[in-house]
């Protein structure tokens, strides 16, 4: 049980909008606001009760959004303000709260303050970016070794002034200097500009990136890679907890709103302070080793893939269900914009879409924090392997296959990779209908849709009551209904069970039991009567045509089957 209850963002049920996959108004081919504003009776039906909406901000959109040119401007693409003031009304009119990006590890470099910082070493604005000299090495003339995420070094040289400035992500999104207080207040402006409008909190990207090691030492090489890994020194870095400490007092402090954290590479003792519930600056923290399960640990990048395992998937669960028992609150996800999607990835998205896709939803909805559905995955939406690199759009992806090609490496091998693990996986059009593009657009789609529309659409599944469409809905309705889903204890059982994830949850005298066949074939719970002293109970929610009373000896689950015993 959390140290804290009671709170709209924990009972809650979050969905995560990607605007440009969204939903297109007129004909562009670029998802907008007014498109979003068409759908909100569809959200509303699902019953989620909080939106986040990925970046919706002016900008060039080097990486979708995530480079911020103005904070306080729309995107043209997306509409006006004045669209986005209708689309927060339409939200909280109908009881749905409104969380929106917060991009602030770096802007755009058309961003004002790096164009004027850019001009001169004397600019005020120098010192709101990271510029450093060069080194007199011709081989390795950058200040550091540090990779960007999205391929290459992550300084790029400015010949206006001769400097280097830093860039851990693109090289159109250059780091701000958070070491200098008049970054601090006017980000802290910003924020609170948006809250005084009313939306109702942030989700926070790599905000735990924003303190930088002093000196930035070079990085460890890992492998033959070309550069070195500078995360010891910008994630969790020694002014983190200072600088979210005073966002938090003087941003967020005394307001009924949410601040959540997109923070990769944390641990559950770093979480537990972000998040603690008196001290902690932050209400939830996105962690990644869930999302890490599938990467080769002897590749040089989430695109050499590996094969996950139950047992591996087991143990994070279990180290972030325990690890913040009592002293901070979980963010649930199993896919994001980011990420591919969790029915290709967890899943079985062929003979067993459907019962693999409500059983990961089971999954999200049953363990102790707040769920976070990302579009698209209430309808079971699959990966798309897309033949050519020329069909793909991100820039991490491309940066990816350039680099990778110039090594030498097959396109057959490298485009493997990026059909297990791209981003574009999860930022095809989200599939409406079966009219032309999905329904998503009258015009060409920025990006291809995902060819399988035909079978997997929004209309086929609101008309069919066993659709996961509709077991979404079912689950996140319960979950209003049983505080034992929101508030119970995790408790492993089964632990060593090569097919069946099982658990039980206990809120006070209720218990549930929930069992998770993650596999093709049947599988038996043996031993669980033993190991939990419950013979059986009320099926509460499943995924086969199971009701009333069942009892544990003897159990069978069918392939992909999930659930949810009240005992
Ligand atoms: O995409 C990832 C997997 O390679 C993540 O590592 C991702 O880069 C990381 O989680 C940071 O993501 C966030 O910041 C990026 C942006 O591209 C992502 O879309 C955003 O979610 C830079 O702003
Ligand atoms: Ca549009």
């Amino acid at each position: 049980m959390s140290a804290v209850t009671g709170k709209w963002w924990q009972e809650g049920v979050f969905y995560q909008i990607y605007p440009r996959s969204f939903a297109d108004s007129n004909g562009d081919g670029i998802g907008d606001l007014q498109g979003i504003i068409s759908k909100l009776d569809y959200l509303a039906e699902l019953g989620i009760t909080a939106v986040w909406l990925s970046p919706v901000y002016q900008s060039p959109n080097d990486d979708n959004g995530y480079d911020i040119s103005d904070y306080q401007a729309i995107m043209a693409d997306f509409g006006t303000m004045a669209d986005w003031e209708a689309l927060l009304a339409g939200l909280h009119a109908r009881g749905i709260r409104l969380v929106m990006d917060l991009v602030v590890n770096h802007t755009s470099d058309e961003h004002h303050w790096f164009v004027e910082s850019r001009k001169s070493k004397e600019n005020p604005y120098r010192d709101y970016y990271i510029w450093r000299k060069g080194k007199d090495d011709p081989e390795h003339p950058e200040p550091n070794n540090w990779g960007s995420f999205f391929s290459g070094s992550a300084w790029k040289h400015d010949p206006q002034t001769d400097e280097w400035f830093l860039h851990i992500f693109s090289q159109k999104q250059p780091d701000l200097n958070w070491e200098n207080g008049r970054v601090r207040d006017d980000v802290f402006d910003m924020m609170t500009w948006w809250l005084d409008k009313g939306v109702d909190g942030f989700r926070m990207d790599v905000i735990n990136f924003i303190s930088k090691a002093p000196g930035l030492p070079d990085g460890a090489v890992h492998g033959d890679a070309r550069y070195g890994d500078g995360a010891a020194y910008y994630i969790n870095g020694p002014r983190l907890l200072e600088f979210l400490g005073e966002m938090n007092q003087r941003v967020l402090a005394g307001r009924d709103v949410v601040g959540i954290g997109e923070t990769p590479g944390v641990d559950p003792d770093y979480a537990a302070k972000v998040v603690n519930p008196e001290t902690g600056p932050l209400d939830m923290v996105f962690q990644f080793e869930h999302m890490g399960l599938d990467t080769d640990p002897a590749g040089t990048s989430k695109f050499d893939v590996a094969p996950w395992s139950l047992e591996a998937l087991k143990q994070v669960t279990v180290r972030w269900q325990n690890g913040l028992e009592g002293r901070g609150w979980n963010a649930l996800y199993l896919s994001n914009h980011d990420q591919p999607r969790q029915v290709s990835r967890f899943g079985n998205d062929t003979r067993y879409w459907r019962e693999s896709a409500k059983l990961l939803a089971t999954f999200l909805h049953t363990q102790q924090g707040t769920p976070f559905i990302y579009q698209g995955e209430e309808l079971g939406m699959t990966n798309v392997p897309f033949d050519s690199i020329e069909d793909y759009r991100d820039i991490e992806t491309l940066n990816f296959f350039r680099e990778q090609r110039a090594l030498g490496r097959s396109e057959t091998e490298l485009l493997h990779g990026i059909h297990v693990k791209g981003r574009d996986n999860s930022r095809t059009p989200i599939q409406w209908d079966d009219s032309p593009n999905a329904g998503f657009t009258t015009g060409t789609p920025w990006i291809k849709v995902n060819p399988n529309y035909n079978e997997i659409n929004a209309a086929q599944q609101i008309a069919d009551s066993e659709s996961i469409f509709h077991y979404y809905r079912r689950i996140v309705a319960l979950r209003k209904q049983h505080p034992v889903l929101i508030y119970g204890r995790f408790q492993l059982v089964l632990a060593s069970h090569p097919q069946i994830f099982a658990y039980t949850r206990t809120h006070g005298d209720s218990v549930l039991l929930v069992l998770l066949n993650f596999s093709d074939t049947s599988a038996t719970p043996a031993g669980i009567v033993d190991e939990t002293g419950h013979a059986g109970g009320d099926v509460l929610i499943g995924n086969y045509a199971r009701s009333g009373r069942i009892e544990m000896e003897g159990l069978s689950l069918a392939p992909w089957e999930a659930v949810v015993v009240k005992v």
